[in-house]
């Protein structure tokens, strides 16, 4: 018999915003940390996600492939909630995804955006994702609405936290440019403004400085809307080992004469392991110390 043409070949996923797909969707999504939660327990919720964190939709040919990067140190009652959270959230929305958490090695000072441009190199070598959000592990996104998927421009995703009582982050810090805790880029963006900044260790600046890169690489900053971008922040202190950089004004200052000479281009890195869990992919990397 001659092949059924339908049947061959797998028919592709609705868009998101396809009015056929909203019953996929909850809208807000009520976030609590239950106790005594276990990665175990996660996996169980999960029967389709595959090692390494990988899930394809079973009865439909996703129509976005998205890379998800954690930078991660010693966070791992963080990285529990938010796998518990994120895995069923991205099945919701009919992705191709993996999740990648790129975890610094030894206890020299944290560098957040350093590990960003490891994530994107090891992600992009093993497949040819089309999006990679690149996602503080203590933020959970409280709408399903928020589409994990790359717009025209890079995008800062997490516009409205509860830490700043939900208001737009970008007008409550000095910041217009505000692009932390969880932002989206196409491979051709990230490459555009030569990924992030390499230098700067510890806490506070970096993510500034990759807002500055989007408009100097001739981008803009895209945005959800304020009643979709919204999430939770884990609490928590200052980490051991990721002090306040006092050296980030005078870093930010010279964004303009450094964003073409530090980057993807100078990255340098030694993956110590790479591991395919259950829930994620989790890669350990030696990123050396300051100059
Ligand atoms: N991270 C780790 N381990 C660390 C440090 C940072 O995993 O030791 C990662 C983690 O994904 C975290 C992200 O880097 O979500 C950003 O770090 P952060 O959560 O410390 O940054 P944030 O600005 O923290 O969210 C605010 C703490 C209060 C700082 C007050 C300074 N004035
Ligand atoms: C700015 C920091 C950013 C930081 C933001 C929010 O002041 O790195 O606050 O911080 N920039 C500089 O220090 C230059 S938060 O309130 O989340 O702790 O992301």
């Amino acid at each position: 018999l001659p092949a059924d043409p339908v049947s061959a070949s797998m028919l592709l996923c609705g868009s998101a915003s396809d009015p056929i797909n909203q019953n996929l969707f909850c809208g807000p999504i009520h976030v609590s940390f239950p106790s005594g939660l276990t990665l175990a327990q996660v996996q169980k919720k999960n029967p389709l996600v595959v090692s390494g964190g990988r899930y394809r939709p079973p009865d439909c040919e996703a129509r976005h492939r998205t890379a998800i990067i954690i930078p991660h140190r010693h966070r791992e009652h963080h990285l529990k909630f938010l796998l518990y959270y994120l895995h069923p959230f991205l099945q919701r929305q009919q992705l191709s995804y993996g999740i990648y958490v790129i975890h610094q090695a030894g206890n020299y000072t944290f560098n957040r955006a350093k590990l960003m441009n490891v994530g994107f190199r090891e992600a992009m070598r093993e497949e040819d994702w089309d999006c990679l959000f690149f996602h503080d592990v203590d933020l959970i996104p409280e709408d399903d609405r928020n589409l994990y998927v790359c717009d025209a421009n890079p995008k800062h995703a997490a516009i409205a936290m509860d830490k700043f009582g939900y208001k737009c982050a970008a007008a409550v810090l000095p910041y217009k440019m505000y692009f932390g805790g969880v932002s989206a880029l196409s491979p051709l963006h990230y490459l555009k403004m030569n990924g992030f900044p390499n230098n700067y260790w510890g806490w506070g600046g970096e993510d500034d400085d990759i807002g500055v890169r989007v408009s100097l690489a001739g981008m803009f900053i895209s945005r959800p809307s304020l009643k979709v971008g919204r999430y939770k922040m884990i609490k928590h202190k200052l980490d051991k080992g990721n002090d306040v950089n006092p050296k980030r004004f005078n870093m930010l200052a010279k964004t303009r004469q450094t964003w073409k000479m530090d980057g993807m281009n100078t990255v340098e890195y030694e993956v110590v392991s790479r591991d395919y869990l259950p829930l994620y992919t989790n890669i350990t990397v030696n990123i050396g110390t300051e100059s």
